[in-house]
């Protein structure tokens, strides 16, 4: 729980509409994702139920966050004002300590890893994802700017190293893809790096403006970080779910041992 700073009007309201079009987006998404499940090989298809279930998680955080927003400020003859009430930014880290390792595990699933190595992937990024996230928490809570700095590195350490391996992964497992979703998984760790990379960059606002522009900036970047990483990176999946689907000679088989025909 936050004390809030001063915001001006067009502040509070950018950084409101952004935590309501984030739920929107996620509530969308749900209904998409839970929709388009059938049309994937049951092989791939928890991918696709796992970005049901991180869209749910999320759009339910993003609606508590708005009422936290709406109960933190009012607006009163278009001027904004703290009630008093603190803001509640936990909502967020709560988020990621279960939507983090979702996401690394729908990533596994659909890459279709062998069963040790998607294993061995889960055993290593799940507590990397926790302790990055938990290390970065004291460091959202605080205003000033040495401690900020010093939880937001030690935080970026594991970052890097789920990075890392998600990197050398998604490398290694180019060749055993069918030829028509190669340049797509390429892509995917780009994407992963850019999506996350956002979070980072997010975090740090509060060291190049004032307090109020970063509170609000803050909001509306994690709020753009987290459609992208979790709705958008949920549609690539699902596009790569589907190709790998046409691809093999028998769709229904629920058996990720069953040879794919290599297009
Ligand atoms: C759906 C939510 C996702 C993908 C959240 C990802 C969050 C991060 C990659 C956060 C990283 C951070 C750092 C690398 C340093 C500063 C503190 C964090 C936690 C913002």
């Amino acid at each position: 729980m936050i004390e809030v700073p001063d915001l001006t009007a067009l502040q509070f309201t950018l950084a409101d509409d952004f935590l309501s079009l984030t739920f929107a987006v996620f509530l969308g998404a749900f209904i998409f994702f839970v929709l388009s499940a059938r049309e994937i090989a049951p092989r791939y298809r928890s991918a696709i139920w796992i970005s049901a279930v991180i869209v749910a998680v999320a759009g339910y955080h993003y609606f508590r966050i708005f009422e936290s927003w709406n109960s933190a400020y009012e607006l009163v003859d278009g001027v904004v004002q703290s009630t008093g009430q603190p803001f509640n930014e936990a909502y967020r880290y709560m988020d990621w300590l279960v939507t983090v390792p979702l996401l690394v595990a729908e990533l596994v699933i659909v890459l279709g890893l062998p069963r040790e190595r998607r294993r061995s992937v889960l055993v290593r990024l799940v507590p990397a994802a926790a302790l990055m996230i938990l290390l970065g928490y004291p460091g959202e809570l605080t205003a000033e700017i040495l401690p900020k700095a010093i939880w937001g590195t030690l935080s970026t350490i594991p970052f890097v190293y789920i990075l890392w391996v998600l990197f050398s992964e998604l490398g290694s497992s180019i060749n055993d893809q069918p030829e028509s979703v190669r340049a797509t998984v390429k892509n995917l760790r780009w994407i992963l790096l850019a999506t996350w990379g956002v979070y980072p960059l997010a975090y740090m606002i509060p060291f190049i403006t004032d307090a109020g522009a970063a509170f609000a900036g803050k909001q509306v970047a994690y709020a753009i970080a987290d459609i992208t990483a979790k709705a958008g990176y949920g549609l690539l999946i699902h596009k790569v779910a589907k190709w790998k689907t046409e691809s093999l000679t028998d769709p229904t088989a629920d058996d990720d041992r069953a040879p794919a025909r290599v297009a």
